[in-house]
């Protein structure tokens, strides 16, 4: 296949001003009647065509005449219509097959034929399943949607829009209406339809609009949505309050659905979720699940406006709704919420998905010049760096510029379809500065290298920052232009205290934290009346997506991770100073860097003013995959082992005596689940102060560890039991996971956990445990969560168990991934993704995979989705 590139992008032909719908809804048989109002440029005489995939054509008529055979043609996912003109009214009627879409891309039905429902996933381009349309996020139509179905069956019919009358037809069948008043392009229409229960609850706008929010689910969980409708809530509020946006229909739906491809869906008034990220219950659900459902329910309310009041031109400008609604939740989590931590949080995201990502050879921009298929482009880059460079922007602005230029945003786009070049204009219009040198961070690939040397002159008091920047070259994009990088900084005396910041240029900042921006490839700060030589805070709070390189000594880490008031770059000192250890440490030895680490942290644990959740985060070093992304040559064994001794001089260091306090205080706490930040922090230190005594004495965590799994009251303490039994391979996991699986039988969420947590038992073993777990009755390839939970977790989340020495785990997953393939596309190729990075592998590892992706390049018939990864990650 040709790719499609930006810059061929025209304006359509062909629009459409008025869609309506009829459907007449079945399990195995749904027909779809569909009459377009068209609209022509009169500047572009190319014939009629519109989009359709797998479509039965029924009957197509053109301005009230049937046609005949040669006024039309349909092949290859396109309808070619003859003598349309402006205004003209095209109508067809298709049929399409719900059970049979294993895909669930169109229309689709979740669940068993018996109890199941229908719905429908449309983004990218999963209407063109549904009817023939101009499937591009630049037409923008109203629509108007008539479903029909049997009313025994199909009790709940839902549409995106305001509800617009309802009733009975012959039959025991029934019909509902729904007018959508906001012109919308085709990827945000949804349906659902079947058995389902609701929760609701009134709403009151700040402009005066009455709204019921309803969120939908299968009735065994109606119970576990009550705390995504309080998030929804709280989001509509936010959103009212720090962008003065709020909602503009009658009625907002909430679904829930145990079969989908990605977390959520933010179609108009009619969002639909991922079970997984909606529902939420302590029995079955982890502190890191309730926030993250929040957070879910809150990017997709939060498309309302970034995203759907205001769309994408074209399917490149992705990140300009992603980025940007990432962006608009983490602030919002961090207003809940804690800030640091939730920044904490984003920047290890960051690191573990989009720094390999931008390193490897599915490098792409936020913006990408180029796509085959645009399902393989929602990544790390578009969503998580695209939020970091909308981060960039606002704090050059600060609050009052932000919402200045976001007002400006909306009111020059409201309606359209719009680029990332207009966002960046209405926010520098707004605030009278020109943004477009940042266009280059959306075009360009790659995290820059931020190198900093500091220089202290005694004599003259001044400290003089000399600051350069490297990108390396990316596939395709061999010379890299340098990036405006907004460093954010402090300066440190060396007994700890903030020093007072002078300096002759322009700078933002308060006074003892400024912003300065180095714009070309080196530049030099100079700081004046600095006292003495100090030691610097560098980006803080993460101010740009750039690796910094530093030579820190292991003593001004120490200083850092000790003192900096800033809680980011307090854990993000801890987090260097882990890095320097891991390089320094020496087989059966430490080292000077290792030493510090653990010092610090172990003085750090003594001190009672240490928040807990804050604490947690300062004892856990960095990942394993983070570690991998600093080395040539990575073998994922070793580097499991030597993390592990890590932890293990952390935990000797803090001694058995000390961790054994802690957790007894921490385990006082029984009882009721709380949700409150203070008993989550303490479940997180619990764990973590678990996971430690594990290290240095098995056999006394292992039975405080099945002493927390048979008494916790909730999912948190329980699965952080199993996990250290099944990590540790402790003689009381057997049991505890006979108990669990159970247990939860009939709960997929949290079976999903059930196979996770034994997907990440670490080295050789892991594969072996896979394997088995395929063959128990629940498993299955054909549930998007379940073939995650195994295989996604074993492949994207266990580097030791993956890349086991021999080399077995790749013609394994090759193999599932073809079998996955022919059922599900898009997973198939998510999946594969977990071979990102082989080419650093050692030579014996780095053969086996390749072997392995060969052989799967080679297999006829792979989708375009799976094909165009592996074709990638090959280059
Ligand atoms: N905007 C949504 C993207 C999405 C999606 C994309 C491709 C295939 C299936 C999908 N389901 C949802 C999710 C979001 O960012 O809010
Ligand atoms: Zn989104």
């Amino acid at each position: 296949t040709t790719p499609i590139r930006l810059r061929d992008y025209r304006p359509p032909a062909w629009s459409v001003e008025a869609i309506e719908l009829e459907i007449d809804l079945g399990i195995d048989s749904t027909e779809v009647s569909s009459r377009l109002t068209l609209r022509n440029d009169p500047q572009q005489s190319t014939p009629l065509r519109l989009d359709g995939e797998g479509l039965e054509l029924l009957a197509i008529s053109l301005d009230g005449r049937k046609l005949e055979a040669h006024g039309y043609r349909y092949e290859q996912g396109v309808l070619e219509v003859h003598g349309a003109h402006d205004g003209s009214v095209l109508e067809t009627r298709v049929r399409v097959r719900p059970a049979a879409n294993t895909a669930l891309e169109g229309l689709y039905l979740s669940g068993s034929r018996e109890h199941g429902f229908l719905l429908t996933q449309c983004e990218a381009e999963g209407f063109r399943h549904i009817s023939f349309f101009p499937d591009r996020p630049d037409v923008l139509a109203r629509y108007t949607v008539t479903l029909r179905a049997d009313r025994e069956r199909f009790p709940v019919l839902l549409a995106g829009g305001n509800p617009a009358g309802s009733g009975d037809l012959p039959d025991g069948r029934h019909w509902a209406r729904f007018i959508d008043p906001h012109p919308k392009p085709c990827y945000l229409f949804a349906l659902v339809a079947g058995r389902l229960e609701n929760i609701q609850r009134d709403y009151l706008t700040t402009d005066g609009r009455k709204v019921k929010l309803v969120i939908w689910s299968e009735a065994n969980v109606i119970d576990c949505c009550h705390y995504a409708l309080d998030a929804l809530e709280r989001s509509m509020r936010w959103d009212e309050r720090s962008y003065g946006r709020s909602f503009d229909l009658d009625v907002f739906h909430v679904v829930a659905t145990h079969d989908f491809n990605m977390g959520a869906m933010e179609n108009k008034g009619l969002n639909i979720f991922n079970a997984k990220y909606l529902l939420a219950d302590p029995d079955t659900s982890t502190d890191d699940e309730y926030r993250a459902v929040e957070a879910v329910v809150a990017h997709e309310y939060f498309h309302n406006w970034t995203g759907n009041r205001v769309t994408c031109r074209d399917w490149f400008q992705l990140s300009l709704k992603e980025g940007l609604t990432v962006f608009r939740e983490q602030q919002f989590s961090a207003d809940m919420n804690s800030a640091s931590l939730k920044r904490i949080e984003d920047v290890a995201l960051l690191r573990r998905t989009q720094f390999p990502e931008d390193a490897g050879p599915l490098a792409h921009p936020v913006r990408p010049a180029e796509y085959r298929e645009i399902n393989n482009f929602y990544t790390a880059t578009v969503y998580e760096k695209g939020s970091e460079l909308v981060r960039m922007v606002a704090g050059r602005l600060g609050q009052e510029g932000f919402r200045r230029g976001m007002d400006l945003y909306f009111e020059r786009h409201d309606g359209q379809a719009a680029t990332i070049e207009d966002f960046l204009s209405a926010l520098g219009d707004a605030n009278h500065i020109d943004l477009a040198a940042y266009l280059t961070w959306y075009s360009q690939a790659g995290t820059p290298r931020l190198h900093a040397k500091g220089e202290y002159d005694a004599a003259r008091h001044e400290y003089t920052l000399s600051l350069s920047q490297q990108t390396r070259p990316t596939p395709g994009e061999p010379d890299k232009k340098p990036l405006p990088i907004p460093v954010k900084l402090s300066l440190f005396g060396r007994d700890g205290q903030l020093l007072p910041l002078h300096t002759d240029g322009e700078a933002q900042g308060d006074g003892a934290e400024k912003v300065i921006v180095l714009d070309r490839a080196t530049q030099r700060f100079v700081f004046k009346q600095v006292a003495s030589s100090p030691v610097p805070s560098l980006l803080r709070g993460f101010s740009a997506p750039v690796v910094l390189e530093y030579n820190y000594t292991p003593d001004e880490l120490a200083l850092l991770l000790t003192h900096d008031a800033d809680g980011f770059n307090r854990w993000e000192a801890g987090q260097q100073l882990a890095m320097l250890a891991f390089d320094t440490l020496r087989d059966g030895d430490d080292s000077v860097a290792c030493r510090a680490w653990c010092k610090a942290l172990a003085a750090l644990f003594e001190q009672d003013a240490m928040d807990n959740a804050l604490l947690a985060d300062l004892l856990t070093p960095p990942g394993e995959i983070e570690f991998a992304d600093r080395q040539s040559e990575v073998d994922p064994a070793r580097i499991h082992a030597q993390r592990e001794t890590m932890q293990h001089r952390l935990a000797e260091q803090i001694g058995i005596d000390a961790l054994l306090a802690r957790y007894r205080a921490l385990a006082a706490d029984a009882g009721e689940p709380r949700l409150d930040a203070g008993s989550q922090a303490r479940r997180r230190l619990k764990r973590c102060v678990l996971e430690l005594l594990a290290l240095i004495d098995a056999e006394q965590a292992n039975t405080l560890a099945a002493r927390q799994y048979s008494t916790a009251s909730g999912m948190t303490d329980r699965l952080a039991a199993l996990s250290v039994l099944v990590r540790r391979r402790a003689p009381q996991a057997a049991s505890a996971l006979a108990h669990f699986r159970e247990r939860y039988a009939d709960n997929p969420l949290a079976l999903d956990k059930w196979f996770t947590v034994q997907a990440q038992v670490p080295d050789e073993p892991a594969l072996a445990v896979v394997r088995k777990l395929e063959s128990d009755p629940a498993f299955t390839l054909k549930n998007p969560n379940r073939a995650r939970s195994l295989l996604g977790a074993f492949a994207s989340t266990n580097p030791s168990g993956f890349h086991r020495a021999d080399g077995a785990a790749y013609p394994y997953l090759a193999e599932r991934l073809v079998q996955l393939d022919a059922l599900n596309p898009q997973i198939a190729a998510r999946l594969a993704t977990a071979f990102n990075g082989w080419q650093r592998l050692e030579p014996l590892r780095r053969h086996a995979a390749q072997q392995a992706l060969e052989s799967l390049a080679r297999h006829e018939g792979l989708s375009p989705n799976l094909s165009e990864i592996v074709g990638n990650v090959l280059k």
